[in-house]
């Protein structure tokens, strides 16, 4: 809510100050996604439900303070995912994973490196026309809306599912001369005479991501000449978003493997991704080694 509220104001910039400036009262304005990552763990750091957290704005995992009590769960997030859209206006997102923690031990690094597959919830915050919390923790996918005049969020979306199928496809096209010989084939197959498709990118992942969950397609950020493990991160934002779309009837892919099966090697690591409907990733996994992802 602190944060929809601080995203809502983003426009203000000319009053409010742009982000490493001042504001009319002289005061430092933060960026958003530091501002988005200091509230995150100051709200849930002396809750007690939490051994640690690893947030994408920081390098290493963050220990539960001595004075605060301790608790069997593990807190992984990107604070503002996108937030490079804020000064245009174009909806963002807060992306977090849970895993549980055997409380009672030193808490280590290895402790956050864990498959998809033992989240134990995960979700994201959009922060578009209205903010959207959309969860699930392994029983379906359930979405709240907030009602600002209130401050309360409802059950605007219960038991969410993905179509089996989708014409949309969300991939950045610009670069198509990185493209491995598996995605040129798939994309071209996609916009082919005899196929209906339909792109659309936002550049924001959780907006692209959440408009595919509800109206079916895929989002595809793979590995490339350029980058072999693509530009996302597992932890964060493909593991999350994968345990999701599984439980809404999709399905996530990294080209090689299900994303949920993933061993982390590092807190930070990439991976290409491709996710959605099950029938899209399905076929653009299997032209992918077919023809080398
Ligand atoms: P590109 C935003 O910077 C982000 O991390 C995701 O939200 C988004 O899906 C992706 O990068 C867009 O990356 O390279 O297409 O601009």
């Amino acid at each position: 809510k602190i944060i929809s509220r601080e995203v809502n104001k983003a426009g203000l910039i000319d009053i409010i100050g742009a982000a490493g400036g001042k504001n009319v009262h002289g005061e430092e304005v933060q960026k958003l996604d530091e501002f988005a990552n200091s509230v995150i763990i100051k709200t849930m750091e002396h809750g007690g439900h939490l051994a640690g957290m690893a947030s994408e704005e920081m390098d290493s995992f963050i220990k539960i303070d001595m004075q605060y009590p301790k608790g069997g769960y593990l807190l992984l997030f990107d604070p503002l995912d996108g937030s490079s859209n804020i000064d245009v206006n174009v909806s963002i997102g807060t992306i977090f994973s849970i895993l549980r923690f055997s409380a009672g031990r030193e808490l280590t690094e290895a402790d956050f490196l864990r498959p998809g597959a033992e989240q134990a919830a995960s979700g994201y915050i959009l922060y578009g026309t209205s903010t959207m919390f959309v969860y699930t923790t392994g029983h379906g996918v359930h979405g709240f809306t907030l009602d600002p005049s209130v401050g309360e969020f409802l059950l605007s979306h219960e038991n969410i599912t993905t179509p089996g199928h989708g014409k949309i496809y969300s991939i950045n096209e610009a670069n198509t001369k990185h493209w491995f010989t598996g995605t040129s084939k798939y994309i071209e197959r996609l916009k082919s005479p005899e196929k209906d498709y339909c792109a659309r990118y936002i550049g924001s992942l959780v907006s692209d991501f959440h408009r595919n969950l509800l109206k079916g397609g895929v989002f595809l950020y793979p590995g490339d000449k350029k980058s072999k493990n693509g530009k996302l991160r597992l932890l964060y934002e493909a593991n999350p978003l994968a345990f999701i779309v599984e439980q809404a009837g999709g399905a996530a892919s990294s080209g090689d493997k299900r994303i949920l099966d993933i061993i982390p090697q590092e807190l930070h690591q990439k991976t290409p991704l491709i996710i959605g409907s099950k029938k899209n990733v399905d076929e653009a996994v299997t032209l992918w080694k077919e023809e080398g992802i």
